[in-house]
């Protein structure tokens, strides 16, 4: 079936200039790349995102981070994208992802791991509308 999903580049692959690679390794695996903003979250944007983590410890961490610099906001769309584009990224934790992952070629540590991407066609939904409301 068709999907989109929402992937977000994070400030530490921003600030290491590795957006175009990623993007690139995007295209590369099949996704087309139907939305691209660069944009600073705010904190009470990034706090209502994550809502769902908002009870786990590391939730603080976690907005100041996302926060910390820019970021770039994908609407990616493929058949199978949510999941497609979970197994692109690979483990939260890049010492566990896999080799080719973007977490594993770009991440640094659980917190700093480079990509986020929707965990669920829900979830999916419910970010593409809230960054792209139009869509
Ligand atoms: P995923 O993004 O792979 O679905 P989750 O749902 O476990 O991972 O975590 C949500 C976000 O919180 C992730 N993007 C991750 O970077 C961050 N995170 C997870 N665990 C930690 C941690 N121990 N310390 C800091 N940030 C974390």
């Amino acid at each position: 079936m068709m999907e989109r999903t929402l992937a977000i580049i994070k400030p530490d692959a921003m600030k290491a200039g590795s957006a175009d690679e990623i993007m690139n390794l995007i295209e590369d695996k099949g996704f087309t790349i139907l939305e691209e903003k660069e944009t600073t979250l705010s904190r009470s944007q990034a706090e209502s995102f994550y809502t769902e983590h908002k009870e786990r410890t590391f939730f603080k961490d976690l907005v100041n981070f996302m926060i910390s610099g820019p970021v770039t906001l994908l609407v990616l769309e493929k058949d199978n994208a949510v999941k497609d584009w979970r197994d692109v990224m690979g483990a939260t934790d890049p010492l566990e992802a896999a080799e080719g992952t973007v977490r594993k070629l770009f991440g640094a540590s659980k917190g700093e791991n480079a990509t986020h991407g929707s965990d669920s066609l829900e979830s999916a939904k419910r970010e593409v509308a809230f960054f792209f409301p139009r869509l």
